[in-house]
Formats: structure tokens, C-alpha cells, sequence
């Protein structure tokens, strides 16, 4: 190291507080404080004048003080929860924090431990071996994220490869894993920040930011469930978006004219391909000057978006946060007056090129800023424009002197309270405080109805404003193959609602491609296929009959699935988990799903398994402990092993844990046709014994009255014996009920007919269920009150 840096030394005083301890060692001084037993903040303050971190990645949750205990031995502090116990040494400061058996959950770098470098402040952490790392946001490269160094700058660039760090988001939070036991590691810093992961193999993690304190907080575990729950308590959940968000979204840079987004959508609904949304990208605007139209493209917004919701379609539009600087240009001059744009040190706005030529940016730290912002999309809405698209938010500036192509650091900010920040110190936050602008700007102007943003730059607790998509990929399968890693990985990192450009954004999509694209796609919890203007189209049909078949079935699978993906997002939405996640999520113990980055889980009870190189037909898969039944064919499974299979074009390989019931919907071609109510439960007994367990959530979809609880749950459980399957399902808990009389349950690959059926106590003459040529046991429940299912063979 670097012998400008120097470590916290030895401790001059003590004092303990009623959750911590601070500890003074001059000019530094650290504070350790309890949030919770499994939850412990840490702060250095290298010097006694730097400011506390803005404050925006944190929601408001208040934490109650947890009990603690405070006691010295051997020379040592120890601070201890129920979970967690930290070892202070004092001569100098080291912190060691173990778990309630006394093994070591993470500890400071006996040598290095932490301290500061001029400006920058740093962390060193002792690495253990078998350890593997994941989260950090938006990266490249593999699953696991050991072994690089990883920077934090919220950047664009175009291409980006398998190598590129960093790129929009900026999410400075990680977990480890070793042997099935996980922790998580939060830094609270804003400023540009590193995460050397063991890089040259000596056994460190060495974090550290160009400025501020350095805070940090250490996230017991010891499950990668806990450690999320926790992490999204601190920097909050994702709001349940409105259902039609989760339908299939069409985009493309650029629908030029509002002629040619009319054609787009009626194609769709001629040739029978779900879709839910189409996106305006940048050539609605007028001059690119935002919240505008196009004048002669785009002459009457108000006719294309009632046009498209009598078809079933939503309208997003683009919205980048350069303003033009253009005195004929309203919006612009309110700016201007008010001083809410971000400035130069001599006072000046800053200006600098992008669409619209030369532009101001808003200063979204200031609460004024972002109420004006936010107000300014009744421009939008009120053309019936439903959701919003926010792009160039880290910002981009074509013509910035350095690569980032950003702001100067030294650019002026403000907070509410007049004090200057600077860029350097803002930059990261810009695309999340662009965000919670807009979030609160669409919770204003449409108080009953539920917001849908999308953003490409986001910082930690992004989550609660938006859903991300991963910028500019390439119609490549390596890239289709990265989006796995990347999405598992912001998903771990609390960003649950998440996807890539589908078919690529950059470059020509080969036909096969686009169909496995499509293949995958349709499990991503954001589901949009977009392009660039100078490549190749990406509309389904554009590649022909055959790739437009086999991307209707893709498509038609989505929305069948969308009551399971919803119930998903209900998870992700109260506790903060991601909805596609890694083989390891649920297979903790197991070394081969924690290192596992070509296939994944939505939700519990589906593992899906995409083919990723083109010309496979088959493909080897890695499927953990348990009983897995072929989605396809019914083929069981036996896991704990790889398994050789079959992936012909036409489908993916999809997977059911033997024993659940999966909750279906009817194939429909929007989320507003009538009959989405409709409910099949489709069972996969597997082979052997088992217990299952889930639940089903439902709500209106499209209002907040599920913030007061107006929804409906209901619990789900499957027996599977030697001879016989037992289904309970539970009264529907809570006010809410879906425009339904009857549950479909569905028993496919029936070998044998059963030899009774009892349906909440009375048999049921079994030949008037079973369909013989699909081989498949059908019986109806009432939606009403609580049933159960007995098949006996
Ligand atoms: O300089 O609005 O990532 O999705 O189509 C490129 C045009 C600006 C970048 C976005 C992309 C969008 C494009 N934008």
C-alpha cells in the first residue's frame, strides 16, 4: 500500500452509546452502531469536518433499537446482538465480527484494516478462501465476482463487452458465500468507489471512495433470503408496478412517425402476438426539447394513445434529462429563472451536447427541482401516455472532455439547505434522484394508479422508483448468455425488477437468435424486446414465419405465467427478493449452483435452463437436490447432478420442483382482455413422495389500494404419496376477489387414470375428468372458501 495511507491507530477513548460504542482516534473517529441483531453500521470519520452521506439510498424505515450487550476482555470491546458479535480490538482499532457460534462472518485485514489516503477513504477485508462474491449492481462478466476489480461510476458506453466496468448503475453492495452461509456488505458512499475482490489473489477486499466518511454496513445473514430482506429494509422495496408492466413491451430507436406506431401495434394484434406496451423513443419529441411532440410526426398524441388502449396497449415515452437551451423553449426559460439547473463553480449553468443540441441539466438534488420535473409530465400523461422511460441519466454528454463523457466533478449542486455538493460527490445519485422525481411526479398527477418507470442509471435503492434495463447490449450470444450473471446479480443487489434488450440493441439479430432471445426473454421479469435505428428490426415477424411462431409461443408462455411471475413480484415487493435468482439462492449448500451462471430460478418452483450458443439442440443442465419434472413432457428428474436435454428450437428447457402447482393463466393477448382471471392450477407430482408449500397472490393490478391491504392470498400445498396426491388450497385471505367462479386444476402426463377423486370430501366420478388424449386430469374448484383435493390411484 501506498504510504500516504494511513490506518486507524490505536484508540484514545471509548465511549460507549446505547446501540454502539465510538471510539475517538484522532484526527479520526469511529462510531459502530446496532441497527438490528443482524445489522451493524459502521462509520469512519477521517475528519471531523466532512458531512454525513446524502442520504437517498436509504429508505425511511426506522429500525428499534435492538438489545445489545457491551463489554471488555482481554483489552478487546466486544459488542454483541443475539446474532452477531463484534471484536473491537483498540491497539490499533481492527473489528472482527462472528456470528452467534463464534465463527468469523467478516473481519478487517489485520494489517490494513481501515483508514484514508488524502480524500479517499478505504476498507481492507480479509478474504477467505471458498468464499465467492456476488451483487455489486450492473456488471459484466460471471456470476461470481471474485477476483476483479469493480468500480462504482454510474457510466454509458457503447458497445460494452464481457470486460467493460463500470456501466449505468452504480450499486455499491455485495454478498459473500461460503459453505452455505452468506453476509452482506453495503457501503454507504456516493462518490466514485472500488471494489478490488481479491483481484491479485492475496486475500483482501479492498473497498475504498474517492471522498466522504466511510460508512458500511454489515449484513449478518447468514441466508442470501435474510440478507436481502435486510438490505431492502435499508434502502427499500420495490413498489407492485401495474400488471400490464409485466406483459410483453415492444420498442425500437425509432418509430419515426405516429403512423408507423399505429402499424406496429395492429400488427401485433392481427398476427395474435401478446404484447402489452409499446415505447416511444427519442423522435416523439420535438427538437428532442422534453415533454414536447413532434409537431408533424407526432401531430395528435391523443388519438394514438386512446387508438392503442382500445387494442389493449400502453404507451411509455422516453424522457432524457437534458433540457434544450432554447429561449423560445418554455420549460427551458422556468429553468433557467429558478436556477435549477446544475452549474458550473462560477455560477454559470453548465452546458453541454446531446439530442437536442446544446442543453442544461436539472439539479434533481433540490427538492424544488424535482417537484417541477415532476410536475412537467402532465405534458405526457395527459396525452394518455402511460409510463415513463428515462434514458442519458448518468448523465451522458456527447461532448465531455473525458471518457466518462459526463458532468465535470467539480460541477455545483445543491441541497434543500443551500449547501454545496459536488458533482463528484451527486453523480452517482443523478439517474436515482431523476427517478424519485419522476416517481413522485406520476404518484401526483395520477394519485389512484400505480407508477411505471424504467431507468438505465440508478444508484442503491433504485428499486423503489423504478425497474432497469441493462442500456446498450449487442445482438450477440455472448451477450445473451451475460444477461443471466447480470440479472441474477442486480437482483441480488435488491433490484428485482430487471432485463436486458431482447434481440440486442446494437448489431443485426440472426434469426435463431432472436428466437432464443425471445426464449429467455419471456422469464425476465422485464420482458422488452428494442433496437437501434441503423440495425436490423426486431419485430417478431420481421424474421419470418417460423421465428415468429416460435415467438408467439414464447410470448403465449409468458403470459400463461403471468399469475405465477405476479405472486413473484408480491415476493419482491414485502421482502425484497429477487425474482430471478441464482441455482445457489435456493440451493445454498451446494458448490456447483453457487458457481451455476447459465440457467436460474424465477421464483421457487421453475429453474429454467436457456439455450445460449447457436446450433445447440441439446444442452447439458445442472439441476440441485430434489425431484425436477420436464415442464414439456413430464420427464422426472433426479437432481444433484447434470443432466443431458433435449432443447429442440422450438422450446426451452424449463423445469417444475416435483410436487409444486403452479399457478397458470389462459393465453391471452394482453393483460386487459377480459378472461386474464382465469385460473389454472397445474400440478407436477414428480415420482416419489414430497411436501410442497406456496402461495398465490392477487390484486387489482392497477390501483394502490393494495397499500391498504385490498388483495387476496391464498396459501397452496401439495402432498404427494405412493399412491395418492392431496391439494389444499386455502380460503382466500384479504378483501380482494378476481372476476372468477371457478380454479382449474390441472394433473397433466396422467399414466394410469386415477381410482378415486375427492373434491372437499365427496368422490367425484373420475371418467368425466380425465381428458384420454391429452392425458391430463382436469377438476374445478369454486374460487370461493377453502378445498380440498384428493387423487388416489
Ligand atoms: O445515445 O434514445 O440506451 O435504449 O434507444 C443513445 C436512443 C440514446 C440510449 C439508450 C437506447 C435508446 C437510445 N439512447
Amino acid at each position: 500500500m501506498d504510504p500516504a495511507y494511513r490506518a486507524l491507530g490505536r484508540a484514545q477513548s471509548v465511549r460507549w452509546t446505547s446501540t454502539g460504542v465510538v471510539l475517538e482516534a484522532p484526527p479520526a473517529r469511529l462510531e459502530i452502531r446496532c441497527l438490528a441483531p443482524d445489522l451493524i453500521r459502521v462509520e469512519l470519520i477521517p475528519r471531523p469536518d466532512l458531512p454525513e452521506p446524502l442520504p437517498f439510498s436509504r429508505s425511511e424505515t426506522e429500525f428499534p433499537p435492538p438489545a445489545v450487550t457491551q463489554e471488555e476482555q482481554d483489552g478487546r470491546l466486544i459488542l454483541a446482538t443475539e446474532a452477531v458479535r463484534v471484536e473491537i480490538e483498540t491497539d490499533p482499532i481492527r473489528l472482527t465480527f462472528r456470528d452467534g457460534e463464534g465463527r468469523v462472518i467478516d473481519r478487517d485485514d489485520p494489517e490494513l484494516g481501515m483508514g484514508w489516503r488524502y480524500e479517499t477513504v478505504h476498507t481492507f477485508r480479509q478474504a477467505q478462501p471458498g468464499e465467492r462474491v456476488y451483487g455489486l449492481g450492473e456488471k459484466t462478466g460471471h456470476l461470481d465476482k471474485r477476483g476483479r476489480r469493480w468500480t462504482m461510476w454510474a457510466r454509458d458506453v457503447l458497445p460494452h463487452l464481457p470486460t467493460t466496468d463500470p456501466l449505468y448503475q452504480a450499486i455499491p453492495f455485495y454478498l459473500v458465500w461460503k459453505e452455505g452461509r452468506v453476509h452482506g456488505f453495503f457501503l454507504e458512499n456516493t462518490f466514485r468507489s472500488h471494489f478490488d475482490m481479491d483481484s491479485d489473489g492475496s486475500g483482501r477486499y479492498h473497498i475504498w471512495a474517492e471522498g466522504g466518511r466511510l460508512v458500511y454496513y454489515l449484513l449478518a445473514g447468514p441466508t442470501f433470503p435474510q440478507v436481502l430482506e435486510r438490505y431492502t429494509q435499508l434502502t427499500g422495496r420495490m413498489p407492485l408496478p401495474p400488471r400490464w408492466s409485466l406483459g410483453y413491451h415492444q420498442s425500437r430507436w425509432g418509430y419515426l412517425t405516429q403512423q408507423e406506431v399505429a402499424e406496429v401495434a395492429r400488427t401485433f394484434r392481427e398476427r395474435r402476438l401478446p404484447c402489452d406496451v409499446i415505447h416511444l423513443d427519442i423522435d416523439y419529441m420535438d427538437g428532442f426539447r422534453v415533454f414536447t411532440w413532434h409537431p408533424n410526426r407526432f401531430p395528435d398524441p391523443e388519438a394514438l394513445c386512446a387508438r392503442l388502449k382500445e387494442q389493449g396497449f400502453r404507451v411509455v415515452t422516453i424522457v432524457d434529462p437534458g433540457v434544450k437551451k432554447d429561449p423560445s423553449y418554455a420549460f427551458f426559460q422556468e429553468g433557467l429563472e429558478a436556477g435549477l439547473y446544475v452549474e458550473a463553480p462560477s455560477g454559470e449553468p453548465v452546458t453541454g451536447q446531446v439530442w437536442p443540441g446544446e442543453v442544461h441539466f436539472p439539479d434533481f438534488l433540490q427538492e424544488r427541482t424535482r417537484r417541477w420535473w415532476g410536475d412537467a409530465h402532465r405534458a405526457l400523461l395527459d396525452r394518455g401516455v402511460a409510463g415513463i422511460w428515462n434514458d442519458m441519466n448518468e448523465p451522458v454528454i456527447f461532448d465531455a472532455r473525458d471518457e466518462d463523457r459526463t458532468l465535470p466533478e467539480t460541477a455545483v449542486h445543491r441541497t434543500d439547505q443551500g449547501e454545496v455538493r459536488q458533482h463528484r460527490e451527486v453523480h452517482n445519485l443523478y439517474g436515482l434522484l431523476m427517478g424519485k422525481a419522476t416517481y413522485e411526479g406520476l404518484r401526483r398527477l395520477r394519485p389512484e394508479e400505480r407508477p411505471f418507470l424504467l431507468t438505465r442509471s440508478g444508484f442503491a435503492g433504485i428499486q423503489r422508483y423504478a425497474a432497469v434495463w441493462t442500456g446498450d447490449n449487442s445482438s450477440w450470444w455472448e451477450h445473451l448468455a451475460m444477461s443471466i450473471p447480470m440479472l441474477l446479480n442486480l437482483g441480488l443487489s435488491g433490484v428485482a425488477f430487471v432485463g436486458p434488450d431482447i434481440g440486442g440493441f446494437s448489431e443485426d439479430a440472426t434469426p435463431e437468435l432472436m428466437v432464443r432471445w425471445m426464449q429467455l426473454g419471456a422469464f425476465y421479469p422485464f420482458c422488452r424486446n428494442h433496437s437501434a435505428k441503423t440495425f436490423r428490426r426486431q419485430e417478431p415477424w420481421t424474421f419470418g414465419p417460423e421465428v415468429e411462431a416460435l415467438a408467439r409461443e414464447a410470448l403465449e408462455l409468458r403470459y400463461q405465467l403471468l399469475p405465477y411471475l405476479y405472486t413473484r413480484f408480491w415476493e419482491a415487493h414485502t421482502r425484497g427478493w429477487p425474482i430471478m435468482r441464482p441455482l445457489v439462492w435456493h440451493a445454498p449448500d451446494d458448490p456447483v449452483a453457487a458457481r451455476t451462471e447459465d440457467a436460474f430460478f424465477v421464483g421457487a418452483d421453475l429453474l429454467v435452463a436457456p439455450v445460449l450458443q447457436p446450433g445447440a439442440r441439446e444442452r447439458l443442465v445442472y439441476l440441485p437436490q430434489g425431484e425436477w419434472v420436464d415442464f414439456w413432457t413430464g420427464t422426472c428428474y433426479e437432481g444433484g447432478a447434470h443432466q443431458v436435454v433435449e432443447a429442440p428450437l422450438e422450446r426451452i428447457p424449463l423445469f417444475v420442483r416435483a410436487g409444486a402447482a403452479l399457478p397458470l393463466g389462459p393465453v391471452i393477448q394482453h393483460t386487459g382482455e377480459a378472461g386474464w382471471a382465469r385460473l389454472i392450477l397445474r400440478l407436477f407430482p414428480g415420482t416419489r413422495p414430497s411436501r410442497w408449500q406456496g402461495t398465490l397472490y392477487e390484486d387489482d393490478g392497477a390501483s394502490l389500494a393494495y397499500e391498504q391491504g385490498v388483495s387476496s392470498r391464498r396459501s397452496l400445498q401439495v402432498t404427494v404419496e405412493t399412491d395418492r396426491l392431496l391439494l389444499e388450497v386455502g380460503e382466500p385471505q384479504g378483501p380482494y376477489r378476481p372476476d372468477r367462479e371457478v380454479i382449474q386444476v390441472e394433473l397433466p402426463f396422467l399414466a394410469e387414470p386415477p381410482r378415486q377423486v375427492r373434491l372437499d370430501g365427496r368422490a367425484v366420478p373420475t371418467a368425466t375428468l380425465v381428458d384420454r388424449e391429452r392425458n391430463l386430469l382436469r377438476v374445478a374448484l369454486s374460487q370461493e372458501g377453502a378445498h380440498r383435493l384428493e387423487i388416489a390411484w
